[in-house]
């Protein structure tokens, strides 16, 4: 029997709620279709970095790399810097592995409400291909005259060729597999070096995929058009901090951060993907068991055909359909419902 060995990293805050309701739930889906599932917890977190100075050991990236896959959580807490958590954790982790492709799916699923008036479910429905190693994630910057009247704060973005390349064209294949449209959203107009470049890339990758529509937008046009007409989007392309932002907001018009999921991926497949909900920790609710779990299982879901189980990511991702679409089913709130983070698990698991 084939066993995939999974990395988990619950994190923080209602990282670790999602992961723990969702590992039964990945566990039952595996047994259905005959594979095995081998997980190993990791407690990097801000709560290891409280008690022993760091996210994760010095070693965490060359561990992971042992694994198949990572299912994260999420990381955050109010008592310390978010830019100090960030850094110590997830970056590295999609940094260190290379892993320049984070997909982001935004779908309005049946039975789930848009705030968007008049938009069922389908209306919504564009893949977004964030780069996910350099763009403004860049750790390129520094402090100087700290508390001085001189003070300054310098942070510079980073475009590269191989980091252009290895965003733009797997959102060229996905575009060319679904309607053939294809937006790259940048800032060229004002960021004359790195966004231009991107755009060079863009063309010049575009010669490649004939098939494809281009459409070019800048950033606030896209965000307005994404809240406007979020039909107009097949597959969009975005540097980091674009792609983090846009999602957001495809999130929001899918219905709730609640639901929606990522992968990031090496493109050439040498190292394991990390697969976590797009959400953060959440504190204002992290505690009371009332986190929607499914963005996390759909994370999952992600994962398992990552790692070849594609017959058992179709079933887990029907079965998350199933549910939403199920009038009587628990919602956890943000969905408008009472029911708890478990509950909504199990349903899912009951209709695998
Ligand atoms: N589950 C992902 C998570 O914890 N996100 C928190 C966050 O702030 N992420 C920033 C980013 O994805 O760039």
């Amino acid at each position: 029997m084939t066993t995939h060995d999974v990395a988990l990293i619950p994190g923080d805050g209602i990282g670790t709620e999602v992961v723990e309701a969702t590992v039964p739930v990945v566990e039952a889906v595996a047994e259905r279709a005959g594979f095995g599932v081998e997980t190993t917890r990791y407690d990097w977190s801000t709560r290891r970095y409280l008690d022993e100075g760091s996210m994760m050991p010095d070693d965490g990236l060359a561990r992971l790399r042992e694994h198949d896959a990572t299912l994260l959580g999420a990381v955050g807490r109010p008592d310390v810097a978010d830019h100090v958590t960030l850094n110590g954790l997830l970056l590295p982790i999609r940094k260190g592995l290379d892993l320049s492709v984070c997909l982001r799916p935004c779908e309005l699923l049946a039975g789930v409400e848009s705030p968007l008036r008049g938009y069922e479910p389908g209306d919504v429905d564009f893949l977004v291909y964030r780069e996910n190693t350099e763009g403004q994630y860049a750790d390129v910057g520094g402090r100087e005259h700290v508390g001085l009247p001189n003070d300054v704060a310098v942070q510079s973005s980073v475009f590269t060729r191989r980091g252009c390349e290895r965003i733009v064209r797997p959102a060229f294949e996905a575009a060319s597999e679904r309607e053939g449209r294809l937006t790259s959203v940048t800032k060229s107009n004002s960021q004359a070096y790195g966004m231009v470049f991107w755009d060079e890339m863009v063309e010049e990758i575009a010669a490649d995929y004939p098939a494809v529509d281009v459409d070019r937008m800048l950033v606030d046009a896209a965000s307005m058009e994404l809240v406007r007409r979020p039909e107009r989007y097949d597959v969009i392309v975005a540097s980091n901090l674009f792609g983090d932002i846009l999602t957001d907001v495809g999130a929001a018009v899918s219905g709730s951060m609640g639901l929606a999921p990522s992968a990031n991926v090496d493109p050439e497949g040498v190292n394991p993907g990390a697969f976590e909900p797009v959400h953060g920790s959440a504190p204002d609710i992290a505690g009371q068991g009332v986190a929607n779990p499914i963005a996390c299982l759909r994370s999952a879901a992600m994962l398992l055909d990552d790692v070849g189980e594609t017959g058992a990511a179709e079933r887990l991702d029907g079965a998350v359909r199933a549910v939403l679409a199920d009038e009587s089913a628990p919602r956890t709130p943000d969905l408008g419902g009472s029911a708890g983070t478990d509950a909504v698990a199990t349903a899912v698991r009951d209709r695998l």
